[in-house]
């Protein structure tokens, strides 16, 4: 049984097909939008250069990639095996539409693309991407309508934040009033994808519905203090919501005519690009967190429970597979790691060296490793805090400081995840840094938890086409992640410093925040 699974991410969109029988891959493709879709002028997904801290894309190219994407994917694989497919999306991302859209999408033809045929369909000829941080006033606005932005996190699961959707569609009403009353229908780029792909308006599923500032946490439905403090109307002008285990759909005649797919072929609902990764992550379930150490580190996992964080700085979205997963961001990821790395000329491995040459929790010396504003916890340093011997102060102590840099990385990411009550028996690392030992190694002794690298690549695509192989063909997700989630051989890590170790510095480190 093949299914596929489509990433429409801020780069690139992606395709997998998976053989859920055999538990192989077997077929990938990938579409970069700078380099095949040049006229678009977006050499990294989104128009560059936009005032006030807007990013943008245009929606027509993520139209024209899915029309390559199946075109170069038929070539690896006969489309009509696939029996169920599903798909996610770069999460916040909106997509404007006037009322001509829902008989538009319910009769493509396949003698024309994709964006010649729904380009008349868009009230807003762009959409504003998840790197948008241009609705700071915006974000105020709300939260003050509805009494504070405690009282945004707790119905929605985050403060009021720049990049999401809610905050992005009151500055387009607020800017553009006259284009506003001519949409008919928002889309996320997740909900936005499937709709074309089922021929027909898809629902938001709660996974991507709660990076929006819209969606009520608790009922899982658009929240009327909410949608009143965003714009006038705009209930009617979403589409439903729905939980990650519904089929939304049956695969359009254009793709069937077009591409070879089976009719019939069911699609389930799409999701959100984290909440997808987090079961390709083989995490869907409690117990698991992923930790992906990136440009920024993000930490996601699933809930037990739905509970907003109390200082405002994590997220809360629905999990595809049900229940609830959490999200939260650290800004100084690996760039940090990097800065403490350049200022004393050290290259990766004198930088890992350092770990075998200084113990756990450092002797006591520790770094609030902050180069630029953090957003976990909100903290406007501009430049880290030493605290130690005179020498490590001053910055004269290199391998000491290697090591304080992550140690404080890591205690900061465990801190501030408190709130998500989660007892992990495991912890997934993916991400450039995840490859590295001694970091490893670190988040194993302060997070007292089995720490393993998997030999996923792509999970945010293939957690699509597990989750369209799990609702369409009643695969069980456990048997999909023995599968397909497998750790890399070799790469388990247990914790080596006993367990009260870190106490006193976590204990210190929290003090330097006051
Ligand atoms: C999450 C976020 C990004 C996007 C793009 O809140 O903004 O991770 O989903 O990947």
């Amino acid at each position: 049984m093949l299914t596929l699974g489509i990433d429409a991410s801020t780069q690139s969109c992606s395709a997998i097909v998976i053989d859920t029988e055999a538990g192989k891959v077997v077929a990938e493709a990938s579409i970069n939008f700078g380099e095949r879709l040049p006229e678009y002028k977006a050499p990294q997904g989104f128009i560059p250069n936009g005032a006030d801290g807007e990013v943008h894309a245009d929606p027509r190219m993520w139209l024209d990639a899915l029309d390559l994407l199946l075109a170069a994917l038929k070539d690896h694989c006969d489309l009509s095996k696939i029996a169920a497919i599903s798909g996610a999306g770069q999460q916040h991302g909106s997509v404007y539409l006037n009322d001509s859209w829902f008989e538009t999408v319910g009769s493509l033809s396949p003698s024309l693309p994709l964006s010649t045929q729904l380009e008349s369909c868009l009230s807003r000829s762009s959409s504003p991407i998840w790197m948008d941080s241009s609705t700071g006033a915006e974000c105020q606005e709300i939260a003050a309508a509805v009494g504070g932005n405690e009282v945004v996190c707790a119905k929605s699961g985050s403060v009021a934040i720049e990049r999401f959707t809610g905050p992005q569609i009151r500055r387009f009403y607020q800017q553009n009033p006259d284009a506003y009353a001519a949409t008919a229908r928002i889309h996320l780029v997740s909900s936005f994808i499937c709709s074309v792909l089922c021929g027909a308006d898809a629902p938001i599923d709660t996974g991507d519905g709660a990076g929006m500032n819209l969606l009520n946490i608790q009922s899982w439905s658009w929240d009327d203090e909410l949608l009143a403090a965003t714009a006038p109307g705009l209930g009617d002008k979403l589409p439903g919501v729905q939980p990650g285990q519904s089929t939304v759909g049956q695969i359009a005649p254009f793709f069937v005519e077009k591409f070879g797919f089976a009719a019939g072929t069911p699609i389930t609902i799409f999701t959100g690009d984290n909440p997808s990764s987090l079961v390709g992550m083989g995490a869907s379930k409690p117990g698991k967190l992923v930790i992906s150490l990136g440009t920024s580190d993000t930490f996601f996992a699933a809930m037990p429970g739905v509970v907003a964080d109390p200082n405002g700085c994590g997220h809360v979205f629905g999990n595809p597979a049900g229940g609830s997963m959490s999200l939260q961001c650290f800004v100084n990821g690996s760039l940090a790691r990097e800065e403490v790395k350049d200022r004393f000329g050290y290259d990766w491995d004198r930088f890992t060296a350092a770990f075998a040459k200084t113990p756990p929790a450092n002797d006591g010396k520790l770094m609030v490793p902050f180069f630029r504003p953090e957003i976990s916890p909100r903290v406007d340093l501009k430049a880290p805090i030493l605290q130690g011997t005179e020498a490590f102060e001053n910055w004269h102590e290199a391998d000491a400081a290697m090591r304080a840099c992550v140690e404080g990385q890591v205690i900061n990411i465990k801190r501030c995840t408190e709130w998500m009550q989660l007892k992990p028996e495991v912890i997934y690392l993916t991400g450039g840094a995840s490859q590295n030992d001694a970091i490893a190694q670190v988040i194993a002794d302060v997070f007292q938890a089995k720490v393993q690298r998997l030999t996923v690549s792509g999970s945010v695509g293939l957690g699509a086409a597990m989750r369209a192989a799990n609702n369409s063909l009643d695969c069980a997700l456990s048997d999909l992640e023995a599968a397909f989630c497998q750790p890399e051989p070799g790469s388990t890590l247990t914790p080596c410093a006993a367990a009260n170790t870190y106490d006193e510095l976590i204990k210190n480190f929290s003090a330097c925040l006051g």
